[in-house]
C-alpha cells in the first residue's frame, strides 16, 4: 500500500504550490515513491478524526501502514530517508543536508512567513506602513546571507538534497514580493529547482486538485 498524505480540497493558495503538501509530494516524486492523497475541506481539518492525525489542525500529515505522521519537514525527512536520491550516503553530508532543512524551517521561514502574513492580513492596520519595511529588512538579512554561502553553486551543498527542496519551497512564499529577484543567484537557485521534472508533477497534481475544485 502507498502512504496516503492529507491535502486541502481547496487550497487558499488557488494551487500556486504554497500550501506545504507541495514539499511532500516533491520528495514522492524525487525518489520515485507512489502516494495515494485524501483531500480535506478547509474548516474540517479541525474535526476530532483530523486532528487524531494532526494535532494542531493543519495539513499535510502522512500515514504508512501503523505510522502517522505530521510537520512537512518530518515527512520529508522520512521519505528521504526511505529512499535513495534526496540525502546522501556519506554520513557527514547527509547530517548538513538535515541541517539545511532545518535552516530552512527554523531560520528562513519566520521572517519569510511573517513578512507574507502581514502583507496580506495588515494592509489596512495603521501600524502596517510603520512595520513593513522592519519586516522586509528581516528578510533581507537571512536572503543576503543565504545567497553569500550559495554563491555561485547550484545547490547549498553538493548535490540537490532534501535540504534544497525545503529550502526553495520556503523561498517560495516570497514570490509575488518580487523580493528574491533581488538576489540573482537565488532567483537562479529557485528557477534550477522549479525546472526539475519532479517539482513540475507534483505542482501540476496539486493544481489539478485546486481546478477541480472550482469546478
Ligand atoms: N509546521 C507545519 C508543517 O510544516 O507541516 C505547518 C502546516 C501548515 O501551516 N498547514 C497549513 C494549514 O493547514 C496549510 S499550509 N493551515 C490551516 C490552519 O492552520 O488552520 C500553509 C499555507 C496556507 C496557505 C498559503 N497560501 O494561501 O498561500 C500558503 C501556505
Amino acid at each position: 500500500m502507498s502512504p496516503t498524505i492529507t491535502a486541502f480540497k481547496n487550497s487558499p493558495d488557488r494551487g500556486r504550490g504554497l500550501a506545504r503538501d507541495m514539499q511532500v509530494r516533491w520528495a514522492f516524486e524525487e525518489v520515485g515513491q507512489p502516494y495515494d492523497v485524501r483531500l480535506v475541506a478547509f474548516g474540517d481539518t479541525k474535526s476530532p478524526a483530523h486532528k487524531a492525525l494532526q494535532p494542531f489542525g493543519q495539513i499535510p500529515t502522512y500515514e504508512d501502514g501503523d505510522l502517522v505522521l505530521f510537520e512537512s519537514g518530518a515527512i520529508v525527512l522520512r521519505i528521504a530517508e526511505g529512499h535513495p536520491g534526496l540525502l546522501p550516503a556519506d554520513p557527514d553530508a547527509r547530517s548538513r543536508a538535515i541541517m539545511w532543512m532545518f535552516a530552512a524551517q527554523a531560520t528562513l521561514q519566520p521572517p519569510i512567513v511573517e513578512f507574507g502574513m502581514a502583507t496580506i492580513l495588515e494592509r489596512d492596520k495603521p501600524w502596517f506602513e510603520a512595520r513593513q519595511p522592519m519586516l522586509e529588512k528581516a528578510v533581507r538579512t537571512r536572503l543576503e546571507q543565504l545567497s553569500a554561502r550559495l554563491g555561485e553553486a547550484d545547490w547549498l551543498d553538493g548535490e540537490f538534497s532534501a535540504g534544497d527542496l525545503m529550502m526553495v519551497t520556503v523561498l517560495r512564499r516570497l514570490g509575488s514580493s518580487g523580493v528574491v529577484n533581488d538576489y540573482p543567484n537565488l532567483a537562479a537557485y529557485l528557477a534550477r529547482a522549479e525546472a526539475r521534472p519532479a517539482y513540475q508533477r507534483a505542482f501540476a497534481d496539486q493544481l489539478k486538485v485546486f481546478e477541480a475544485s472550482i469546478g
